[in-house]
């Protein structure tokens, strides 16, 4: 069989980087049937393109997985698969909890032939088979032989085929400055950010957070040697290239067991597996020196971290009082040390939220090392307690908001301030945060380390300013670049100065050739 995995983007947003899930699936497919990945945030698509896609291409199965906010578009473009006679199966967060929606069981459409509950490690291969033999179920759960919930082990985790998976819509450095590109440096002719996994699950139960339900408070890892074996392979990948590749952890809390973590780095260190890292870690695990000096070492560079809000009473209304908004600045004082940054998320109409809430939190912000930081809203995912509470209280006033996705859109009533407050909130901060006056600012605070760093803050504060101002293709992109002209020409300036300096030092035919992590 010919499998299409398809993950949608919601038409509003797009990722930076390509979704695991299609990686790990293609991995587990048995042997015999090929599999091909569309990302519909690297390669759009819509319903009339997939529909000609499977027919023109004998697609025979087509594997879909999203998170709540790219529903409407999976069960659109889903709806246009099965219309072209091609059975559909989705998996991931949101039909896990709202398996019911997808099948068409209680009211609406049926979008789906075939729905994987929770994590399909186990079930994928089963799923395959019956779809081979035109036999598909309606729900595949992960279960054991007495009918028990079942946690996939992570400890025989598949080797995904780095090296030979065409990566080729996932790389960010656009076609025509690739060859330049390829000859600056380590080589920069292809950048692509890479999702590895090291462990699942959080026991922390954060109130708005469907982690721990989905993946179970029990945590679990891969071994180290997995892991290092993964790193090495795209390392060599991104070399062979000329290329760069940065690695995204996506384990919900990278350091949830710290004795493991820094066994993981100690181990990426020792095999000279280092390339440059993103994690999510929170911040009360960020107090252990020892775990910041091996993140730096072992090539962590930006670290996300859920802070959500600076008011405790806030914190404690989510579940998630181990947050210390009085320890945020040394947190991350410890990890700028040691040239490890962050990537700080708030989330405003929070219950104890007031108008004027987005500069309070912009006021500590500033007295921070920069960094990038974030802001959404606190939205009702089904199936979270926060969900619960809210729609017991009365107060959800789209309760299924995922029905049609508005980008930063209240779904409930906050307690202290309006709907429209929260939202004017929110603007507040990205306005404040990404003015072309903030990122001057941002890039000015560095101005006592390399080059490299201001470049470094420039280029993620320009790309990160699109989560809320959308600048999709090259027009917008080219009004931002004239927007923040003054900070770029002086960066540029800045690197042209050293050039020169560093030709006239250079001795005749040296070679200077580096690569990440190297
Ligand atoms: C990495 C990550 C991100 C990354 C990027 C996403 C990416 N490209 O990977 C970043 C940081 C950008 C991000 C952003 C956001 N994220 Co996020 N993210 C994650 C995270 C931590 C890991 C995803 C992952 O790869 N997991 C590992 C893989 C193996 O698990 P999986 O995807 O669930 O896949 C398994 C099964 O679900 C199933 N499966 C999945 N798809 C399919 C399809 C088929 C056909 C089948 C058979 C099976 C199947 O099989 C897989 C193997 O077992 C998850 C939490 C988590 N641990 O999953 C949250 C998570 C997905 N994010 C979440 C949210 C809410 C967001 C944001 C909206 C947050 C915000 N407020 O801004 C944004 C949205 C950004 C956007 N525009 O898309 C929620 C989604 C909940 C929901 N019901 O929608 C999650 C679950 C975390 C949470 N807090 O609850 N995220
Ligand atoms: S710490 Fe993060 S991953 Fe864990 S439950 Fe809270 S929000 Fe979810």
């Amino acid at each position: 069989m010919k499998i299409l995995l398809y993950s949608p983007d919601n038409g509003v947003t797009r990722n930076f980087m390509p979704h695991l899930w299609m990686f790990l699936l293609q991995s587990l497919t048995p042997p015999g049937h090929e599999v091909v990945l569309i990302d519909g945030n690297a390669q759009p698509i819509d319903e009339a393109g997939i529909a000609r896609y499977v027919r023109e291409n004998n697609i025979a199965l087509v594997g879909i997985g999203c998170m709540t906010r790219m529903i409407a578009k999976a069960y659109r473009m889903a709806d246009a698969v099965r219309a072209a006679g091609v059975p559909v199966v989705m998996g991931g967060p949101h039909v896990t909890e709202m398996p019911d929606e997808a099948l068409g069981r209680k009211s609406g459409k049926r979008h789906a032939d075939a729905v994987a509950l929770g994590e399909a490690d186990e079930t994928w291969p089963k799923i395959v088979a019956d779809a081979a033999r035109g036999q598909l179920k309606e729900i595949y759960a992960p279960v054991d032989e007495f009918g028990q919930e079942r946690k996939p082990s992570l400890q025989a985790y598949p080797a995904i085929p780095w090296r030979s998976i065409d990566l080729g819509q996932f790389n960010v450095v656009p076609k025509f400055a690739g060859p330049m590109l390829k000859r600056f440096r380590g080589g920069w002719g292809t950048f692509r950010v890479i999702p590895v996994e090291s462990g699942r699950g959080c026991p922390y139960g954060c109130e708005f957070c469907t982690v721990t339900g989905f993946f179970g408070d029990s945590i679990r890892f891969r071994s180290n040697k997995s892991v290092v074996d993964e790193l090495l392979m795209l390392k060599a990948r991104a070399k062979s290239e000329r290329g760069q590749i940065a690695v995204f952890f996506i384990d919900d809390n990278f350091a949830i067991n710290p004795k493991r973590t820094k066994s993981l780095l100690r181990d990426i260190i020792a095999a000279n597996a280092q390339v440059y890292w993103i994690a999510q870690i929170s911040a009360n695990l960020l107090r252990d020196e020892e775990l910041v000096d091996l993140i730096a070492a072992s090539g962590g560079i930006w670290i996300f971290i859920g802070m959500e809000s600076i008011d405790p009473s806030n914190l404690a209304d989510v579940n998630k009082g181990f947050n210390k908004p009085g320890e945020y600045a040394a947190v991350l004082q410890r990890l700028a040390d040691r040239n490890v940054f962050a990537i700080t998320s708030f989330m405003f109409g929070m219950d104890n939220d007031t108008v004027g809430v987005a500069e309070r939190t912009l006021q500590q912000i500033r007295t921070w090392p920069a960094g990038l930081p974030i802001f959404g809203l606190i939205t009702p995912l089904p199936a979270t307690p926060l969900y619960a509470r809210l729609e017991a209280a009365g107060r959800l006033t789209r309760p299924k908001h995922w029905e049609e996705f508005i980008p930063f859109a209240m779904a409930h009533t906050p307690l202290k301030m309006t709907i429209g407050e929260a939202h004017a909130e929110v603007k507040y901060g990205w306005n404040h945060s990404y003015s072309p006056e903030a990122i001057a600012q941002a890039v000015r605070s560095f101005s006592y380390k390399p080059l490299g760093y201001r470049i470094n803050i420039l280029i993620a504060r320009l790309c990160f300013r699109g989560i809320y101002f959308p600048q999709m293709g090259p027009l917008a992109w080219l009004k931002v670049l004239y927007e923040n002209r003054q900070t770029i020409a002086d960066i540029v300036k800045e690197g042209f100065r050293d050039w020169l300096s560093g030709m006239c030092k250079r001795p005749a035919h040296s070679e200077t050739v580096s690569s990440a992590g190297d």
